[in-house]
């Protein structure tokens, strides 16, 4: 049941009679088999099981959830809504089972448990960090008992599928809900209407905006339960529809088959597809579509929960709202919220400024200048020519403000201006954020500490108590309980209990076994366990660099060290053993990093292929890096590859979990490196490179990549192995852009770092053979990361910005 209306239960059903014991769930899943899916087991596909496992699952959850909405009601509480193009949900039959207390269940219920549980499809709607975030977000707020609801887009299609064909990456459709979502429950009622296009005209001194295109905005939900509890929050999906009446029926008639879906298909679009970018300002007027459909039907629902429970009483709107805003990505939030407060329920200026700025918090997750979103104006204009006026006046009566504490500072003026006047004017969205917003955040230390230095200094400056950091944080349910169980039986063993799992600062218990050899020797067969796993040699060092591609994560760095090594065992060293992991999809159009990708498996085909070599080094790249596959990366890692450069990286969170299952960190202090570092001991983290400080000096310099390739023979011999066709079967061609890149360009200092990086490597291979040594190290990092739950970071959150009370359900 949906909150916001009545929950009405029936007293003559307990909903709980579904029960626990191995009868009443084998008794749930046939029936879901015969009524839902009409077959049974002996006929039954796999995918027919899976679907009667999931419901049989989801049901257990649709009780709690029942129970929530109950709950929720009568506390009628302050609300977190969270608003995010994006989330990366990863699979949810085990997570679901394991919150639920059914996973033995199911596996004596089904005959073959692994081939049903393997039919299960992650949702992939999101592009990497920023969505997986999100998820971890509304796992850790339900398992704190926190209300809140999750906005986005159930887009058709989720992030491509990544190929690998001759070495380079092919993207293919990721058709998720093929085969439909069981999670998923669909809320017709709560269906939305949105604008787009039209004009706007002057009605009794009132603005009206007239659009000339609607489309349908069809909620569903997907169920988000916490861990430990029975919460069960939501997290709602939006998808276009077209208007009733937009097939046309005499078209069809005239075999004009096309054109009768035409205005069908343009609506539908909206929610097609997931923009399979997560850095770069695209300037599709679709994406904006996408982004003002999500806002506008989100507000709109968040207004009728509200006024349902409130009367419509506009005073309390921002004492019981709090709207969080995930990057850019929903920033049209803001000038929405004006639009519906002014022309839809007439309230003045002030007023209804008051409630939308007290009502939002932004965060930020980049430093890069690239991916700060901006908009042409004349694009806003014609798609939503009311919100670019609402958009004029915010920025009128801001820099007003900006002009009275910084009289003629003509300069300061341009820069915070919402609109960018050159080379073609542009609304500016993260400006657009930080002046709608009455908190705004930064996703690590250092990253908010630049963001306030650099990035949105002015504004900084301007309100300074506006400013905050909420370190990112990862949830232990998923990324350890699940991906890693043999590691999670040991740790609730040593630990006394699994009270771990919802307090991750208990992991501190752990280090006085870091000095117990037999704990030492458990811990490493487990690593070995989970290498055969994951398909790598188990005595090998495994050494993971697992994150999308981008020029700035260096995966080049990492591709040199393997060259370097490669030549040097090719001239007689004898180096330890190791295999080097890449996995991670770039942007569809990113070529300079498709050609990384390249040549990353033409240097694979290489070193797998020579028997020389193959006792002391071997490539792995797994194609498609998806929830799913980390999940089974990060158990298996020693050694964690965060090696972007300083000064680039908002956060990371893969460096979380691969710290938490045990994986050491190589790495620069970028992002929350910082604080892992910090926490886990400068003894126990491999440190390289510049800093933020070097690196910005640097790049302003006159840095010269070739001064450092002539410089370092190792260094020359492995850019000159990329162009000289060692790689290519002699086409010396073959990698000529990314040769010219690291010369001439070299934009993220990667010849700069190169041998301060080798030497890192030097020393986490004088410590890998020592094992006892590197296993302490090992247990130290999982012992001393619990700062990096997503729990810490919603009780972060709750105190410094969202003001939040638990509720708690009923049993
Ligand atoms: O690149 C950042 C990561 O550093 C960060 O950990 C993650 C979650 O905060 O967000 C990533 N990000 C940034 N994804 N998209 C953007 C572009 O704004």
């Amino acid at each position: 049941m949906e909150t916001g209306k009545s929950p009405r239960h029936d007293p003559g059903v307990d909903l709980r009679a579904l029960g626990n014991t191995p009868q009443d769930f084998a008794r749930d899943l046939l029936s879901n088999l015969y009524y839902e899916r009409g077959t049974t087991v002996e006929s039954a596909s796999a995918q027919d099981m899976y679907d009667s496992l999931a419901r049989t699952v989801r049901d257990r959850l649709a009780e709690r959830r029942a129970r929530t909405a109950a709950a929720h009601y009568q506390a009628n509480p302050r609300w977190l809504y969270y608003l995010s193009a994006e989330y990366m949900l990863g699979r949810q039959l085990e997570q679901n089972l394991l919150y639920t207390g059914t996973t033995d269940l199911a596996r004596e219920a089904v005959p073959d448990f692994d081939t049903t549980a393997a039919q299960d499809v992650e949702p992939g709607l999101g592009n990497g960090g920023l969505g997986r975030l999100a998820a971890c977000l509304l796992d850790s707020l339900a398992t704190m008992d926190l209300p809140a609801v999750g906005y986005g887009i159930r887009y058709d299609l989720g992030i491509f599928k990544q190929d690998l064909d001759a070495g380079g990456q092919v993207e293919r459709p990721d058709d998720w809900a093929f085969q439909g979502n069981p999670w998923e429950f669909p809320a017709p009622d709560d269906n939305q209407v949105v604008g787009f296009y039209g004009k706007v005209t002057s009605v009794d001194g009132r603005r009206e905006w007239e659009p000339a295109e609607t489309v349908l905005g069809e909620p569903s939900h997907m169920l988000v339960p916490g861990y430990g509890t029975d919460t069960v929050n939501i997290v709602r999906l939006w998808r276009a529809r077209a208007a009733q009446g937009s097939f046309d029926l005499t078209r069809f008639a005239h075999g004009q088959y096309a054109e009768a879906v035409a205005d069908v298909v343009r609506s539908e679009n909206i929610s097609k597809v997931l923009y399979p970018d997560d850095s770069t300002d695209l300037g599709r007027e679709l994406r904006l579509k996408q982004q003002y459909f999500l806002v506008s039907c989100s507000l709109r629902d968040i207004i009728r929960r509200f006024s349902f429970r409130n009367d419509g009483n506009w005073d309390e709107f921002a004492a019981k709202t709090t709207i969080q805003l995930n990057d850019t990505h929903p920033v049209l939030a803001i000038p929405e919220l004006m639009r519906l407060l002014v022309d839809e329920y007439e309230l003045d200026w002030d007023r209804a400024w008051r409630i939308t700025h007290d009502t939002f918090g932004y965060t930020c997750h980049t430093l890069l200048p690239e991916a700060l979103e901006t908009w042409p104006v004349a694009t806003i204009e014609n798609l939503l020519p009311r919100h670019l006026e609402i958009i004029y006046e915010i920025n009128a009566r801001f820099l007003a403000e900006v002009s009275e504490r910084f009289p003629g500072d003509v300069a300061r003026i341009q820069r915070m201006s919402l609109v960018q006047e050159e080379p073609e004017r542009r609304i500016r969205m993260a400006n657009l954020a930080v002046v709608g917003s009455r908190a705004v955040n930064g996703v690590a230390a250092l990253h908010s500490q630049l963001l306030a230095e650099t990035t949105l200094r002015d504004f900084a400056e301007l309100w300074p108590g506006r400013f905050h950091n909420v370190t990112n944080g990862v949830t232990p349910r998923r990324f350890v309980k699940i991906a890693n169980p043999a590691l999670s039986d040991l740790i609730s063993s040593a630990l006394g209990s699994d009270a771990w799992l919802r307090d991750l600062s208990l992991l501190q218990g752990l280090e006085p076994f870091a000095a117990d050899d037999a704990f030492r020797a458990r811990w490493r067969e487990i690593k070995r366990a989970n290498k055969l796993t994951l398909g790598v040699a188990p005595d090998f060092l495994t050494d993971v660099i697992v994150k999308r591609f981008h020029e700035y994560k260096r995966q080049l760095l990492k591709l040199l060290h393997t060259i370097t090594l490669y030549q040097r065992i090719r001239a007689g060293e004898t180096p330890a053993p190791r295999t080097v992991v890449f996995a991670g999809k770039a942007a569809p159009g990113y070529w300079a990093v498709k050609d990384v990708i390249r040549l990353i498996n033409a240097v694979a085909a290489t070193v797998n292929n020579d028997p020389a070599v193959a006792p002391y080094l071997k490539v792995f790249f797994p194609a498609n890096y998806n929830v799913t596959l980390g999940q089974r990366i990060y158990p298996a890692a020693d050694l964690s590859e965060q090696i972007s450069l300083a000064g680039k990286e908002a956060s990371g969170t893969g460096n979380m979990k691969l710290a938490l299952n045990g994986a050491v960190t190589i790495g620069t202090l970028d992002g929350a490196n910082v604080e892992i570092r910090d926490r886990v001991g400068a003894d126990n983290f491999f440190l390289f490179g510049l800093d933020a400080a070097e690196a910005a000096t640097l790049r302003s310099s006159d840095y010269r990549p070739r001064d450092y390739y002539e410089r370092d023979d190792e260094l020359r011999a492995a850019v000159d192995a990329i162009g000289d066709g060692t790689f290519a079967g002699g086409d010396r061609q073959a990698f000529g852009g990314v040769l010219a890149s690291l010369l001439d360009r070299d934009e993220y200092l990667t010849l700069a770092d190169f041998r301060s990086y080798l030497d890192a490597q030097a020393e986490v291979e004088k410590v890998w053979l020592d094992a006892e040594a590197w296993t302490a190290k090992s247990i130290l990092n999982t012992a001393r990361s619990g700062y990096f739950s997503s729990d810490r970071t919603i009780a972060d959150y709750t105190r410094t910005i969202w003001g939040l009370d638990p509720v708690r359900v009923n049993p």
